[in-house]
């Protein structure tokens, strides 16, 4: 297929995952940097300390980018580097790091696409109750605010929050992610502020006079039955409503979903008066992150194996058609805006080969697919305004640490040199067919 010409072909990262230098130059804790310090958090008993020390080669990464033939990059802004308690002083320094970035990118020509919360809030903040405290819903719009001011000429687009379901769920739920709390009232709380600072930061914004494109990223999947029994549907239907429908319905003004409410009971979150009406202040574009399907047995933990599709090295299965059939239900059952698949990739165990490749077959099949499923739904209407590949380079897989690679550009964290694998060779031979044929006038 030949993608539109204004289509937006990008490489994404987060700060957390790529910039290392965690304690310099006046960067505040995160809850990420508390979270590692603990035995058996992360897998690998790493940190993001260092990451791929993209905070000191910034240049050589933007010229790496700039290689690859993308109109965009999607990268996130850590807030303690910028505001380390969180409210209080700005980080001067950590301000202008944001600001070469997007110097650089424009002097390269390359779109900057900003998210504000990839989950590094500022530890200060979490001491203080964290997404549980109403309060730290203004002080995430006095963030947006302040980004905005700093950065905005340059940016392309703003996003709120990354993947609120994985805060509040893997953070405050199952406590596999930072801030590593269990407690599913808590988690139903944060979601609800987390869509709640969302609205605001959208409102003041544009009170502001902010005027670039605003939205949200939600990692969306479709959920299957293990089996056609009762119990299993049941669930299935209860988790895509945690998952999907709990922030698509409200984000599309239809409040939260009764059933999901019903289910939570008393963990259901205290919503005060005008919080769903500021929630669904609309976006100009929805991101979705997209990996897998995930199937649910009502006897087992979330996400079971079916076995029926290969795994990736995160055992999830490679389900490209899932891509298709969700955003087909999502346009029909809400009107999509434009929207961006803002991550697809996938971790496979790759090895640097002795004559220096990275021979990722299986990473390039795996993007091939889904480029083709998300050009079928296209096909079929759905308003899809880009994609974006995670990840830009290997990093800090959060609790998988260093081990899981999804880089399409390999990191060797001993000397930090980067090689472009095969797929990314591939990525950019993709990507100068769809310019050459765009010049041939065929698109
Ligand atoms: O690495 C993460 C990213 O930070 C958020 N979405 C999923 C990716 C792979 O797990």
């Amino acid at each position: 297929m030949v993608f539109p010409a204004d289509f937006v072909w990008g490489v994404a990262t987060s700060a957390t995952q790529i910039e290392g230098a965690a304690a310099l130059d006046g960067r505040g804790e995160s809850i990420w940097d508390r979270f590692c310090l603990t035995p058996g958090h992360i897998a690998d008993g790493s940190s993001p300390r260092t990451a791929c020390d993209h905070y000191h080669r910034l240049e050589e990464d933007l010229d790496l980018i700039a290689s690859l033939g993308v109109n965009a990059y999607r990268f996130s802004v850590s807030w303690p580097r910028v505001r380390p308690a969180g409210d209080g002083p700005w980080n001067e320094a950590g301000i202008a790091f944001y600001r070469r970035l997007v110097e650089g990118l424009h002097a390269r020509g390359i779109q900057a696409h900003a998210t504000l919360n990839h989950w590094d809030l500022p530890q200060a903040l979490q001491d203080q109750g964290g997404w549980e405290a109403r309060e730290t819903v203004d002080r995430f719009v006095e963030y947006a605010l302040g980004m905005a001011q700093h950065l905005g000429d340059r940016l392309s687009s703003l996003t709120t929050h990354n993947e609120p379901w994985v805060i509040a769920m893997l953070g405050h739920d199952s406590g596999i992610f930072a801030p590593g709390i269990r407690h599913r009232a808590t988690a139903m709380q944060v979601a609800h502020h987390l869509l709640l600072s969302h609205g605001l930061a959208l409102r003041a914004l544009r009170a502001q006079g902010f005027s670039k494109p605003l939205g949200i990223v939600l990692n969306l999947a479709p959920l299957m039955p293990a089996t056609p029994s009762e119990q299993d549907i049941a669930k299935t239907r209860i988790e895509d409503g945690l998952l999907l429908r709990w922030y698509m319905d409200a984000l599309f003004g239809r409040g939260y979903p009764t059933d999901v409410l019903q289910h939570l009971g008393e963990d259901a979150p205290r919503v005060q008066p005008g919080d769903m009406a500021v929630i669904e202040t609309p976006i100009d574009f929805l991101g979705i992150n997209y990996y897998s399907r995930s199937v649910v047995s009502a006897g087992e933990p979330f996400d079971v194996k079916s076995s029926e599709w290969p795994l990736t090295d995160m055992e999830w299965e490679i389900f490209p058609q899932g891509l298709t059939e969700l955003l087909l239900r999502l346009h029909r059952d809400y009107t999509l805006p434009p929207t961006y698949i803002t991550e697809n990739g996938g971790a496979f165990p790759d090895r640097l080969d002795a004559d220096g490749r990275v021979r990722d077959a299986d990473r390039t099949e795996y993007l091939k697919q889904h480029i083709a499923a998300l050009a079928m739904a296209m096909r079929q209407g759905v308003p899809m305004a880009g994609y974006m590949v995670w990840s830009l380079m290997d990093n800090f897989e959060w609790a998988s640490g260093y081990a899981k690679r999804f880089g399409i550009v390999h990191v060797d964290y001993a000397s930090q040199a980067r090689t472009l694998k095969d797929s990314a060779l591939w990525w950019r031979d993709m990507l100068a067919r769809q310019s050459a044929l765009h010049s041939q006038g065929r698109g």
